[in-house]
């Protein structure tokens, strides 16, 4: 029935067993990111480190920290993602494939034919209306609200690892709007706390949020050739370089805001590899079932979750990058130190004792691997809808989302794995995987065991494996250039004579039912057990 804001979802969380409190006092610095990470991991006495993951019990629950050092009356919420059940509930289903099969069903609507096959539609288009944004006039986010005297120092920021650069906000909803478009962007990008007021904005450079930036800086140097080169020489060197400033421009400023602590289905739409064009608040209506409201900033032109919990207005100078991170990263690494746009914040408006809610990442299993699982189950339809031979994928959490995707394909035609791996390569986000394996459609690619057994088994490197060069993850830190390497496709599908293959190729070993049934009767009585 759509949760009406992040309390409403953590009422829900406990109400499941899914939540607990904590009120024994810890530190924002360092303290709340080792408890996470043991929780995450279900690792809970991790004194002497890493420990094999199949000794693991499995992820603990969210956590509402309520007794936070330096910050009295706080509270954390940390952890709310982390587990399939949780995942499961934030969506309000019992399985991920029950919105695959929501989203199969819309793409499934052919042009009606008759009368009456217009009336059979009319349910499905009185269910789109649901899934639009609806501005309303004020909401819980304008409680309190800061034109001045505030800091971004007094909310419960974290610091995650020991050689962050410092304290990052980490599950913020980013909203920018396209100027061109006048579609609005609502984008997960960390923020470093520079000072009371400014933060770091880490939208990658391939992201929707970076590319609302380069309009704004070509829209700044539209008819202006000194601009137009330095926009341009801005634009190949970002996230680096501040040429505008180097060539005495005054530059122009970019309205961002940022909500933290929204509903749990608008902070997933925040992380969904979603077309550029998709506003995030349509998918998150559609995933939530009904609208987002959204409310006008006090000081900038865009619209913000009316229930958020904390809302950060404020301006990104066009002229302006400062070194942000390192951060320890998703990948298990520390992403390294790189130029990226700052963040002025001029209005802060919360709810009363808002709820901070954040997240922390390092090496996997953690929260976001359940996000990164729950959107490979949700796009597979839309994957399938271009690149309709593909039967499952795998994105492994070790994997980290860009390292490794194993697909199963229905292969047809001679060629057809090495389309698939381009199609890959062409699709969106999924640009940046630097690893696919492509199998036979038998090969269950949720096994890794039998994908290792059969890939490696049928593959003749040399000849198997495809390299491209693209644009990588800003986090690959092997590239032999930041955003630009190489990326490699393993076509471990069975190879046929169409495809310069003329040996024999053997059955893979299966027992008769027969002699099964027989085993089966008799196992009893041979005392094995
Ligand atoms: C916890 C978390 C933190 C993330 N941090 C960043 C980040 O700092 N920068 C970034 O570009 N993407 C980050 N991402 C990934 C983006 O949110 C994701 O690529 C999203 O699809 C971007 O939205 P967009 O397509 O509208 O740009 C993060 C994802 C998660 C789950
Ligand atoms: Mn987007």
């Amino acid at each position: 029935m759509a949760y009406d804001d992040v309390r409403d979802w953590i009422a829900t969380l406990e109400r499941a067993g899914e939540l607990k409190r904590i009120r024994a006092e810890v530190d924002p610095i360092l303290e709340i990111a080792e408890i996470t990470d043991r929780v995450s991991k279900g690792n809970y006495r991790n004194s002497e480190g890493r420990k094999a993951r199949a000794t693991l019990s499995g992820p603990g629950p969210a956590l509402l920290f309520q007794n936070v050092k330096g910050h009295p009356g706080s509270q954390v919420l940390i952890n709310q993602f982390g587990s399939s059940r949780r995942m499961n509930l934030a969506l309000e289903v019992d399985s991920l494939d029950e919105v695959a099969e929501r989203i199969r069903s819309f793409m499934d609507v052919k042009s009606p034919q008759g009368f009456l096959d217009k009336v059979k539609m009319l349910p499905m288009l009185a269910e789109m209306g649901k899934f639009f944004p609806k501005t309303v006039s004020t909401g819980p986010c304008k409680e309190v609200i800061k034109r001045d005297n505030f800091s971004l120092l007094d909310f419960p920021i974290l610091q995650c690892w020991p050689k962050d650069a410092g304290c990052f906000i980490t599950l913020p909803c980013v909203i920018t709007r396209d100027p061109k478009t006048g579609k609005r962007n609502v984008g997960m990008y960390r923020m470093q706390i520079y000072d009371e007021r400014t933060t770091g904005m880490h939208w990658q450079r391939q992201k929707v949020g970076a590319e609302h930036y380069r309009e704004a800086l070509r829209a700044a140097a539209a008819g202006n050739p000194a601009r137009s080169s330095t926009a341009v020489d801005i634009m190949a060197r970002t996230s680096g370089g501040s040429v505008l400033a180097d060539a005495g421009q005054p530059g122009g400023k970019m309205e961002v805001a940022v909500a933290i602590g929204t509903d749990p289905a608008l902070t997933f739409a925040a992380i969904v590899p979603a077309p550029p064009d998709v506003e995030e608040y349509l998918i998150a209506g559609f995933l939530r079932q009904k609208p987002v409201e959204l409310v006008k900033c006090e000081t900038v032109d865009l619209e913000v979750p009316a229930s958020a919990e904390i809302v950060l207005e404020g301006h990104v100078h066009l002229d302006e990058l400062r070194t942000e991170g390192p951060f320890g990263d998703h990948t298990g690494f520390y992403s390294l130190e790189d130029q990226y746009p700052v963040f002025h914040v001029s209005c802060i408006t919360h709810r009363k004792n808002p709820i901070y809610a954040t997240t922390i990442v390092g090496k996997p299993p953690m929260e976001d691997g359940w996000m990164g699982k729950a959107v490979e189950r949700i796009f597979l339809p839309l994957m399938k809808l271009t690149i309709p031979e593909i039967v499952d994928i795998n994105l492994p959490v070790e994997g980290i989302f860009h390292n490794l995707m194993i697909v199963a394909m229905k292969k047809s035609y001679p060629g057809q794995a090495r389309k698939v791996m381009n199609a890959i390569w062409s699709l969106g986000q999924a640009m940046f995987t630097k690893c696919i394996i492509v199998v036979d459609e038998d090969v269950n690619v949720q096994d890794i065991a039998e994908v290792t057994l059969k890939a490696l088994n049928h593959i003749d490197p040399e000849r198997d494996i495809q390299f491209t060069l693209g644009p990588v993850d800003s986090l690959d830190h092997a590239s032999r250039l930041p955003n630009y390497g190489s990326k490699m496709g393993i076509d471990a599908t069975r190879k046929w004579a169409s495809e310069g293959f003329t040996r024999p190729w053997p059955d893979e070993i299966l027992m008769d039912e027969k002699t099964k049934a027989l085993v089966d009767r008799k196992w009893k009585e041979l005392g094995i057990e």
